[in-house]
């Protein structure tokens, strides 16, 4: 069995790796030549601890190698990313330039599998663009969706240990990619159809939007009432079959705050309640600027001076560097844009530079400031004295 996975990222390299350590003979394809040359090389271009060693291993092996087209192979994996254009559509033009690449190269029997979020009906206009470009293979191929489920970070136990959802055209293509997938997953390979694994993959995200967007909206109403959310929440939570999750400024990253619009662009009139959730979670982060912004202004009439700010976490959740689609990046620069010349000290200990910002040490800035504004619930904030003489605004539950 020869596999192609045509997008060396932050999934497909990982899961390239695993595929190869498990015997799979892996063609890795990538559009950017630095990327294939330190796979090549054996260097890891993604932050995922544990993965370079066992890339070194494959590499040294002759079990994977990497290259800018794809490869004669008899399973083909897009595992590519889908973004969203400005209204919020999804863009599956990377998924079908994948695809149109492998498929000069398809043949009978073969394999092919989009791994990529996708909107509902992607794996069937796929299907239909190869049978368009290679109508004599109509019929012959086992065309599937299979979606990840991994958290970054922890790539290498969950790519192996969670169970996975395989949706085939139809029950032969589900056999050939459970038949794959079962040479290196332990968790429980579960048959369905590709419409429903990728309504599944962004149902997954969507759920947990929606939860988060209930915690946020308590954290506004708890704002008002004069009431400790994180006490409430924990009150709640106390009833058997409740279980809240916790308000922050908004939400980010590539997955949470992106795959619900897959669903809201679709399905515009019955997705009330997921639209609803991310205006909510992206209003979150609108709300915590204003409310640094108004403490700001109370400061500077009560004391005749402007407040030096701290900004605590860039990035989009705890204890890591990742600043993507981060509502904490985005308070931050509308603070500033809105007061042009105030005092901001801007912190990150998880990253040691950053092309915007000048970064602050954590004490420093605690030290130094009037208002300080949770951002991102680092471990390290959590080890920071209580003090009365400062402002401060804990959008995170730093003292939950
Ligand atoms: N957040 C809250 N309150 C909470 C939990 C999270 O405000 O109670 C915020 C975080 O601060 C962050 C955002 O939500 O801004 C998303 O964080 P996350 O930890 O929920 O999710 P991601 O984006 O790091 O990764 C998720 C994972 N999904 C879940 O944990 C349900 C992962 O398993 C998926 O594979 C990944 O999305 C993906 O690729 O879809």
């Amino acid at each position: 069995m020869k596999a192609c996975f045509m997008g060396l990222g932050y999934i497909g390299l990982p899961t390239a790796i695993i595929a190869a350590k498990h015997g799979v003979d892996v063609v890795g394809v990538d559009i950017n030549s630095q990327v294939v040359e330190m796979t090549n090389a054996g260097h890891l271009h993604i932050v995922e601890p544990g993965m370079e060693e066992m890339l070194q291993e494959v590499v040294s092996q002759g079990k994977l190698k990497a290259y800018t087209q794809p490869q004669v192979c008899d399973a083909y994996f897009m595992v590519v990313p889908t973004p969203f254009k400005g209204n919020h559509e999804p863009d599956i033009s990377y998924v079908e330039a994948a695809t149109r690449a492998v498929a000069p190269l398809l043949k009978d029997g073969d394999l092919y599998v989009i791994e990529s979020t996708s909107p509902v009906g992607t794996t069937d206009k796929m299907a239909e663009l190869i049978f368009s470009l290679r109508p004599e293979l109509n019929g012959k191929l086992h065309i599937a969706y299979c979606p990840e489920r991994v958290l970054p970070g922890n790539v290498i136990y969950e790519l192996v240990h969670n169970d996975r959802v395989i949706g085939g055209r139809d029950e032969a293509s589900t056999d050939a990619a459970t038949a794959f997938y079962s040479q290196f997953v332990k968790g429980t390979l579960h048959r369905t159809n590709c419409k429903t694994a990728e309504m599944c993959k962004l149902t997954e995200n969507s759920s947990r939007d929606v939860q988060i967007a209930f915690a946020n909206e308590l954290s506004l109403i708890c704002d008002k009432a004069g009431i400790n959310v994180w006490e409430l929440i924990r009150l709640a939570n106390k009833h058997p079959r409740v279980n809240i999750l916790w308000p922050g400024c908004g939400v980010g990253g590539h997955c949470i705050a992106v795959d619900p619009y897959f669903i809201t662009a679709d399905f515009p009139v019955e997705s009330q309640l997921i639209a609803k959730a991310r205006e909510i979670n992206n209003y979150k982060a609108f709300w915590c600027a204003e409310k640094i912004e108004n403490a700001m202004l109370k400061f500077e009439l009560k004391h005749q001076r402007k407040p030096r700010v701290a900004m605590m976490g860039l990035a989009f959740k705890p204890d890591i560097d990742d600043l993507r689609e981060s509502p904490a990046k985005y308070i931050v620069s509308k603070v500033m844009q809105s007061c042009h010349d105030a005092d901001i000290l801007v912190v990150e200990p998880n990253v040691s530079e950053h092309n915007v910002f000048k970064l602050t040490p954590y004490e420093e800035a605690y030290e130094k400031a009037d208002i300080v504004a949770f951002l991102t619930a680092h471990a390290p904030f959590k080890s920071l004295p209580r003090r009365d003489d400062k402002i401060i605004l804990d959008f995170c539950g730093i003292y939950k």
